[in-house]
């Protein structure tokens, strides 16, 4: 259905891809997430190509954009490093102040935050669950279910990231499988 004033959109989320021109893909695998898991004994064994997340981003306006929306799909695959569950690295943005919104699409997971005081606190994701990141609050979730994790994000253009300070410090706390119950610690 199209006419002059009615198109088609250009952006979709059809069974989890997000399709469309001007549409980026990454991968996280264990290579990549050095520093991320406390089990490094685990770590090391675990093979380095094992696909932990996968991220498509649509990102309009170039990067610091003031003003500019990006938006994001997030899939975190079934999965643990010892006790602790496959997520993502996790982040507080480069211009601190800025928040953004998450929500739940499929499966079950975790969202992790911190503020600046190191104070951790969590919500339980799940399909149709919404979460608001305030500003100052670094954000991880994890996927504490037995299925593919996926959920939405929409942040600033210029909030950019900062994995240095998680990659450094850490969370203050870890969300491990405590008999099968999904556990801050
Ligand atoms: C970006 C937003 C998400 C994450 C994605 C992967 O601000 O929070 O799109 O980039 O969930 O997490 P991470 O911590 O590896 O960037
Ligand atoms: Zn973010």
């Amino acid at each position: 259905m199209t006419s002059a004033a009615v198109s088609n959109p250009t952006l979709f989320f059809n069974g989890g891809i997000l399709q469309g021109e001007g549409v980026e893909h990454a991968t996280r695998r264990i290579k990549d997430l050095d520093n991320v898991f406390q089990d490094t004994k685990v770590f090391g064994k675990t093979d380095p190509e094992t696909l932990v997340y996968e991220v498509s981003s649509f990102l309009p306006v170039a990067e610091g954009t003031p003003g500019g929306l990006y938006f994001g799909l997030t899939h975190i695959h079934p999965g643990k490093v010892g006790n602790e569950y496959f997520m993502t690295k996790g982040h507080f943005h480069a211009l601190i102040d800025r928040a953004e919104y998450y929500w739940g699409i499929k499966g079950e997971g975790v969202l992790i935050l911190m503020n600046e005081n190191r104070e951790v606190w969590a919500e339980r994701m799940f399909p149709g669950s919404l979460h608001f990141i305030p500003g100052r609050v670094a954000h991880r979730v994890a996927n504490t279910g037995s299925q593919l994790l996926s959920f939405g994000a929409s942040w600033p253009a210029d909030a950019g990231h900062n994995y240095e300070e998680i990659r450094k410090n850490g969370f203050a706390r870890r969300l491990i499988d405590k008999n099968g119950i999904p556990t801050l610690i």
